[in-house]
């Protein structure tokens, strides 16, 4: 027998009782709406609440591991809405994990991948209760199944989204004045180009030229407008233009990225592996936005990240609105990453009205704070689940 056979026969020993302490006993999903403090716009949709999925997700042992999917706008950022996420978990994934052990995450995935098509959101918030569920039982922060974290504190940033530029720079001063956020991405593709750069000269006058400003057009703009308008972009010294292209149109963003003195950054282009390799190959982009929404767990995220790093790109902390649970969860991979360059964006739980966490994630000096603590160090606040679960 060869050593690659012998390791595929060899049972796997797991210390005495834990195989049974860390099965899967049950699975439970709520949709939650929870305010945001301002209407968000992005160039294909507007929330004014913000959705979830929280899974929870419980032990043999009685721990209680918790992960969460969120959404934009129902399926239009991508084509998950929280009411499949629900039915999916509910109805194909749940099943095939109950009395599972939790801790076989590669394994979990496996099955899951069997039981469901894509369907990111879904995996990736199963993945985050198993690791919380595991971590808490064991005494261990998610990102030691990682492979340990290398940076604990990440530079952050906000996003400016009201459509008005009048509201934005009040906010970003606000943001600055509290030591909270130094750095913005702004939301543009919703409006004429020509209004978009109007709006982006008054922040980018009222701001200063040092301050760091990322660009998400949300595949707004057709390459003829990105001809047209990136140079304006460029003049106004955007450090990073996001997605201006449909999602679909690689080879179409490589030939504005040829162009353009601006980098680009993949975000809605690049779920998968593959498209993370066709992205680097191509050339469409020069960042990649990691997002658990799009890996579907964060053991897929790393690798994703390190087909990113190998194809010459520079790695950026995505986000998609979460909460401090599902934010601590994405911050738990990021820490581990060899290569970080962009920081992250994890300004959900700030734009909250109420996040979901008890203590929710710590942003000082401009930087936002891996949690300590066992699992994903950020526990659900009930009293906040209910009063935000949807109803009927
Ligand atoms: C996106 O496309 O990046 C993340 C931050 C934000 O303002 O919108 C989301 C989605
Ligand atoms: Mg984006």
């Amino acid at each position: 027998m060869n050593a690659t056979n012998a390791a595929a026969t060899a049972p796997v020993i797991m210390p005495a009782g834990l195989d049974h302490d860390a099965q899967i006993r049950d699975i439970q999903t709520v949709i939650i709406d929870a305010p945001t403090r301002r209407s968000h716009k992005l160039a294909n949709t507007e929330v004014s609440r913000q959705s979830y999925v929280l899974v929870s997700l419980r032990l043999e042992n009685g721990v209680i591991g918790y992960g969460e999917a969120s959404t934009l706008g129902g399926p239009r950022w991508a084509e998950e809405s929280v009411e499949s996420i629900k039915s999916v978990i509910d109805t194909y994934l749940s099943p095939v994990l109950k009395g599972r052990c939790a801790l076989k995450f590669e394994a979990n995935a496996v099955v899951m991948a069997a039981a469901a098509q894509r369907n990111f959101a879904a995996k990736a918030a199963l993945e985050s209760a198993m690791l919380d569920a595991a971590g808490k039982t064991l005494g261990l922060p998610a990102s030691a199944f990682l492979g340990g974290a290398v940076r604990s504190r990440f530079p952050v940033i906000w996003a400016l989204a009201s459509g008005d530029p009048i509201q934005e720079i009040e906010e970003a001063r606000q943001k600055i004045a509290a030591r909270e956020f130094n750095r913005f991405k702004i939301k543009i593709g919703f409006a004429e180009p020509a209004a978009d750069i109007a709006r982006l000269q008054a922040v980018r006058s009222a701001l200063g030229d040092d301050t760091l400003l990322v660009v998400d057009v949300n595949q707004g703009w057709s390459e003829a407008t990105c001809l047209r308008w990136m140079p304006a972009l460029e003049e106004l010294g955007v450090d990073l233009v996001e997605q201006p292209l449909p999602a679909g149109k690689l080879e179409a963003m490589a030939r504005v990225a040829r162009r353009s003195r601006v980098p680009l950054m993949l975000d809605e282009a690049v779920f998968t592996p593959e498209e993370t390799l066709r992205g680097a190959v191509t050339g469409a982009g020069s960042v990649l936005s990691l997002k658990l929404v799009k890996a579907g767990g964060l053991f897929a995220m790393k690798r994703i990240a390190a087909i990113a790093s190998a194809g010459g790109m520079q790695l950026y902390g995505g986000c998609l609105l979460e909460s401090s649970v599902g934010a601590a969860a994405h911050l738990a991979c990021f820490a581990t990453l060899p290569t970080l360059e962009w920081g992250t964006e994890h300004f959900g739980p700030k734009i909250l009205i109420e996040d979901l966490a008890v203590h929710g994630l710590v942003y000082r000096d401009f930087e936002v704070h891996l949690p300590e603590g066992p699992g994903l160090g950020v526990e659900p606040d009930p009293e906040r689940i209910r009063a935000f679960s949807r109803k009927g």
